[in-house]
C-alpha cells in the first residue's frame, strides 16, 4: 500500500528555502571553495588498483560534486556498468601513506613507496590499495581525504540532511548522469531514501520545484525539493506548545522549555542557544528562537539524547585500574572468523580507533627468527609481530591517552620471545612500561591518569624467587587459558608434568617487560587481601558466569583489587560474541569482545564506553569498588546500588530511515522499534511499538513504553529499529545503546548507528524520555505553572 503524506503544509516554498540556502552555501564552501586538494581530487586521477602482487587494475577515481562521495570506475569502457565502485568519505576509517597495508606491502620493493595509499573502510569492507602515478597526486589525495573525513565529521545534522539527498542522487540516481533529474529519475531516488509519495502529490511538488521550468531539476532545485519533503510537523506541534504566538520562542519561553527538559533553566543559557542556531538575523538580534532556529537546535548534537557532558572525560581518573571497565578486544588481529579469516595490522587500527584499551597478540615462531602473529593451528593469514607493534605505536593514543594494555598470548620459542621484547622496547620506546612507577610496595594499581600514554604488557612472569608458585599455574605453559584447546592436542602437552622445563621456556627478556599485569590461574576467592594487586587471571565466559552465579558478591570483591579478562569459549569459531552485561554487573574489568563481529553484544560495548570522552575506561559504580561491597549482581530485593526508579520513553517518530533490503527495489521500509534495558537480571527487558508500514522516510508512532529499573547504575538502554518482514526474519535497520545515566529527558533525537557502528546519518528517531526515581516525580516547569495557574 502507498502511503501518500497528507499531512503535508502547503507553506510557500520560498519561505524556507531562502534561510537555508545561504547555509547550503556555507555547507559546501566548507570543502569546495577553499581547498587545494579537495579541487584537486575532483579532477580525477588514473591509479592502480592493487589486491596482489598479480592483481593489479587501472582505475579513475574522482570525487564528485558533494564532496562526499567518491567514483572509482573501471578506465575499460567495455565494462563500466559493472566495474564502477564509489565509496562514501564517511565510510573511511582512516587512510595510510606507503605500503602499509598487507597486499602492498608485497609489491613494496618493485614501485615506489611514496606513490602508494590505502583507504581503510569502517567495518568489513575491504580495504583499496592504490598506487598513484606520482608522489605528489598520492600526497594529494591522501591529505584531501583526511581533510574532508574531518569536515564531514564536524558538519551539522541540519548540513548534513542537506547533503544526504545529493549523495544519493550521486551515486545511485542521475542514471544518465547529466547532473540533472528528470521526474522518473526523482521518484527513484526517492524511492532510495524510503519515500512513497503519492503520484499526484510528487508531481506537484516536481512543478513548483522546477523553476526553469524544463522538466528537469539541477542540483539546487532538487535541494529545494528534499528541503520541502523534511519538514517535521511533530516539532512544529512542540514549538507551538512553548510559543505565545506561535511565531517565534522568547527567551523566556525557550527557557520554560529548557527546564522541562531538565536542562540548566537559565535565560543565560536560552541566549546562548539562540546566538548558536538561530539563523535569522532579525530574531537573533532581538532573542527570538523561530522555528528554523528549534529545527536546527533540535536536531543539533547539543540535543542529543546522549549528554553532551559525558562526551569529554568527566570521571575520576584517579583511581586504581581495577576500578574501571576497560575497553578490550579479542584476537584483534582477525578480520573475520577464527577460520578461514585474514591477520592483519587494520583490526588493530579500527580497535585503538574505537577507544579499545586491551588488545590481543597470539605470537608464535615465524621465518627468519622474526615472530608472527595469527590464530595458531588454523588457515588464518600471518602477520609479522613488529608489523603490528608498529602499527600500535602509531595509533595507540590517537583516541584515548589512557593506558592501553597488549596482552600477548605467547607460543614462542624462549629466542623469539627475546626478539618480541627487543620489538617491544625499540618500537613502543619509553611508552612501553619496563618497570613500576615507583619502588614503594604496591598496595594497588597506579591508575589510568598515572599511567596515561603508557603500554603495558600482559603475560606470564618468571619469579625466581618464587619458583614453585609458577608451578601451580594453569597448565604452566604461558599461553593465556583460552587456547589451552588448541595447546592440548600438541606437543606441549608433556610439558604440563614438566615444570622445571616450562619455567626455562618463558624468555627473561618479555617476562621482564609483565610489571602491572600478570597473568596467574585463578586461586579462588580466598585469602584476598594476600593477593598481590598486579597478579590478574583470565576466565572464559562459561566459568566467569558460573562465578557470577554462585558467588557473585566475592566475585565483585575480588575485582575491586585484582583485573579480571573474560573471552569467548573457544566454540565459537565463527567469533561470534557472548553478552558482556553480565560479565559488567559482576565487576570484571576487561570483558574482552570480537570487535570484527558486529551485532548487540557489539552495540552494548560501545555503548558502554560511549561515556567519558570514549576514552575505553568506564568507572564502575562505587558500590562495586569497595573490597567488603556487599553488591550482588544477582540479588532481586534491594541493597547497595537498588534505586527503583521508572523510565518512560514515548517514541514519537523516525527521520529517513535507510532502505535495507535493496534487493526488492520496490519495497519500502516497515519500520518498528524497540526498547531494551541490559542491566542485572532482574532488569532485563524490552518492548516495542506497534509497526507502520510502508514509512521509512517520517514514520509516526506516538507510542509509550515503561520500564522499572532496580540498578540504573548498571543500565544500558538501546533503541532499536527493524524492518518489519511478513516472510523472513526482521531486518535490522540501525541502533544506537547508551548508559542510562547518560540518557537525558525530555524531547530528544537519537542519532542511529550502523550494524558496523557507524553512523546512519542522517537517520534520527525522535523520543520523549521521563525518569521518575524512588516513586518521585520531577515536576516539569509547565505543570508547575499549571498547579500555580490553579491556585490563582
Ligand atoms: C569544526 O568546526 C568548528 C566551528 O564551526 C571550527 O572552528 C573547526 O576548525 C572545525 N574543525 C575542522 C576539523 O574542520
Ligand atoms: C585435537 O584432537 C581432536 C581429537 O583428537 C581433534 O578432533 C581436533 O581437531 C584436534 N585439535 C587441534 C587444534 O588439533
Ligand atoms: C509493551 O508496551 C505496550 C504499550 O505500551 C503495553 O501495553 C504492554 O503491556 C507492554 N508489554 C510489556 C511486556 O511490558
Ligand atoms: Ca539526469
Amino acid at each position: 500500500a502507498s502511503v501518500s503524506l497528507r499531512s503535508f503544509p502547503t507553506r510557500p516554498l520560498q519561505h524556507t528555502a531562502v534561510a537555508s540556502k545561504q547555509h547550503y552555501c556555507a555547507g559546501r564552501g566548507l570543502w569546495l571553495e577553499d581547498n587545494a586538494d579537495v579541487q584537486w581530487m575532483m579532477q580525477g586521477c588514473n591509479m592502480v588498483k592493487v589486491r596482489s602482487s598479480r592483481w593489479q587494475k587501472s582505475r579513475h577515481l574522482r570525487l564528485m560534486e558533494d564532496g562526499l562521495t567518491v567514483w572509482c570506475e573501471s578506465t575499460k569502457s567495455s565494462s563500466k556498468a559493472k566495474a564502477q565502485q564509489t565509496f562514501a568519505v564517511t565510510e573511511v576509517e582512516c587512510v595510510r601513506e606507503g605500503c602499509k597495508s598487507e597486499a602492498l606491502r608485497k609489491i613494496s620493493g618493485s614501485v615506489p613507496e611514496s606513490h602508494c595509499f590505502t583507504v581503510v573502510f569502517k567495518g568489513a569492507r575491504k580495504s583499496l590499495d592504490l598506487l598513484c602515478p606520482s608522489e605528489e597526486e598520492a600526497r594529494r589525495w591522501v591529505r584531501g581525504l583526511r581533510t574532508l573525513k574531518a569536515s564531514v565529521a564536524n558538519m551539522s545534522q541540519k548540513e548534513k540532511l542537506d547533503q544526504y539527498p545529493l549523495t544519493v542522487f550521486n551515486m545511485r540516481a542521475d542514471q544518465n548522469q547529466d547532473g540533472k533529474m528528470s521526474y522518473d529519475e526523482v521518484k527513484t531516488l526517492l524511492q532510495m531514501i524510503n519515500i512513497d509519495l503519492s503520484e499526484h502529490y510528487a508531481r506537484n511538488l516536481f512543478k513548483r520545484c522546477d523553476r526553469s521550468g524544463d522538466g528537469r531539476l539541477d542540483h539546487i532545485e532538487i535541494e529545494e525539493f528534499c528541503r520541502e519533503l523534511l519538514r517535521r510537523p511533530e516539532l512544529d506541534s512542540v514549538f507551538r506548545h512553548y510559543s505565545g504566538n506561535g511565531c517565534v520562542l522568547s527567551t523566556a519561553e525557550l527557557r520554560d522549555f529548557l527546564g522541562d527538559q531538565g536542562e540548566d533553566a537559565s535565560l543565560l543559557h536560552a541566549n546562548n542557544l539562540i546566538l548558536t542556531f538561530e539563523l535569522n538575523d532579525w530574531a537573533q538580534k532581538n532573542q527570538f528562537m523561530t522555528q528554523n532556529g528549534f529545527t536546527m537546535y533540535m536536531l543539533s548534537l547539543e540535543n542529543d539524547v546522549f549528554n553532551p557532558d559525558h562526551s569529554k572525560v568527566h570521571q575520576d581518573m584517579t583511581r586504581p585500574l581495577s576500578h574501571y571497565f576497560i575497553s578490550s578486544s579479542h584476537n584483534t588481529y582477525l578480520t573475520k572468523d577464527q577460520v578461514t579469516g585474514t591477520s592483519s595490522t587494520e583490526p588493530y587500527i579500527r580497535a585503538l580507533n574505537q577507544g579499545c584499551r586491551c588488545v590481543e597478540l597470539d605470537c608464535w615462531d615465524g621465518d627468519k627468527g622474526e615472530p608472527v602473529i595469527y590464530h595458531g593451528h588454523t588457515l588464518t593469514s600471518k602477520v609479522p609481530f613488529k608489523e603490528v607493534i608498529e602499527t600500535i605505536a602509531h595509533y595507540a593514543f590517537k583516541a584515548s591517552p589512557y593506558p592501553l594494555i597488549l596482552s600477548l598470548e605467547n607460543h614462542c620459542s624462549v629466542e623469539q620471545q627475546a626478539v618480541m621484547a627487543k620489538h617491544l622496547r625499540n618500537i613502543l620506546g619509553k611508552n612501553l612500561i619496563t618497570k613500576p612507577l615507583s619502588d614503594e610496595p604496591l598496595k594497588e594499581l597506579p591508575s589510568p591518569e598515572a599511567l596515561q600514554y603508557r603500554i603495558l604488557v600482559k603475560g606470564k612472569k618468571h619469579t625466581p624467587h618464587l619458583g614453585q608458585l609458577s608451578n601451580m599455574g594453569s597448565s604452566a605453559s604461558f599461553s593465556s587459558s583460552s587456547d589451552l584447546e588448541d595447546l592440548a592436542n600438541s606437543s606441549k602437552k608433556t610439558s604440563k608434568r614438566d615444570p622445571t622445563k616450562v619455567c626455562s621456556k618463558l624468555s627473561p627478556e618479555l617476562s621482564e617487560l609483565v610489571v602491572y599485569c600478570r597473568s596467574v590461574s585463578f586461586s579462588g576467592f580466598e585469602n584476598t587481601a594476600e593477593k598481590a594487586p598486579n597478579e590478574m587471571s583470565s576466565f572464559s565466559e562459561s566459568d566467569a558466569l558460573k562465578l557470577i552465579k554462585d558467588s557473585g558478591k566475592l566475585f565483585v570483591r575480588h575485582n575491586s583489587r585484582q583485573l579480571s579478562r573474560i573471552y569467548p569459549c573457544g566454540q565459537r569459531l565463527q567469533s561470534s560474541n557472548y553478552d558482556p552485561q553480565e560479565m559488567w554487573n559482576g565487576g570484571c574489568q576487561m570483558v574482552a569482545l570480537n570487535f570484527q563481529t558486529p551485532g548487540e553484544q557489539m552495540d552494548l560495548n560501545q555503548g558502554r564506553f560511549l561515556q567519558n570522552g570514549r576514552c575505553g575506561y568506564v568507572l564502575k559504580p562505587s558500590f562495586m569498588c569497595n573490597p567488603n561491597s556487599e553488591f550482588n549482581p544477582e540479588n532481586t530485593g534491594g541493597g547497595p546500588g537498588h534505586v527503583p526508579t521508572q523510565l518512560t520513553i514515548r517514541i514519537i517518530s523516525a527521520q529517513q530511515l535507510p532502505k535495507i533490503n535493496t534487493e526488492k527495489a520496490s519495497s519500502i521500509v516497515d519500520p518498528q522499534v524497540w526498547v531494551e534495558i541490559h542491566g542485572v537480571d532482574i532488569d532485563n527487558a524490552k518492548n516495542k511499538t506497534q509497526r507502520i508500514d510502508n514509512n521509512g522516510f517520517n514514520p509516526r508512532w506516538d507510542c509509550t513504553l515503561s520500564f522499572q529499573l532496580q540498578v540504573p547504575d548498571l543500565a544500558l538502554v538501546r533503541f532499536v529499529v527493524e524492518d518489519h518482514d511478513h516472510t523472513a526474519k526482521n531486518d535490522f535497520v540501525g541502533q544506537f545503546t547508551l548508559p542510562f545515566t547518560s540518557l537525558r529527558t525530555g524531547y530528544r533525537h537519537i542519532h542511529l548507528l550502523k550494524a558496523d557502528g557507524s553512523s546512519l546519518s542522517p537517520a534520527t528517531l525522535f523520543v520523549h524520555v521521563k525518569v521518575v526515581r524512588r516513586g518521585v516525580p520531577i515536576k516539569t516547569v509547565s505543570e508547575r505553572m499549571a498547579t500555580a495557574k490553579g491556585k490563582a
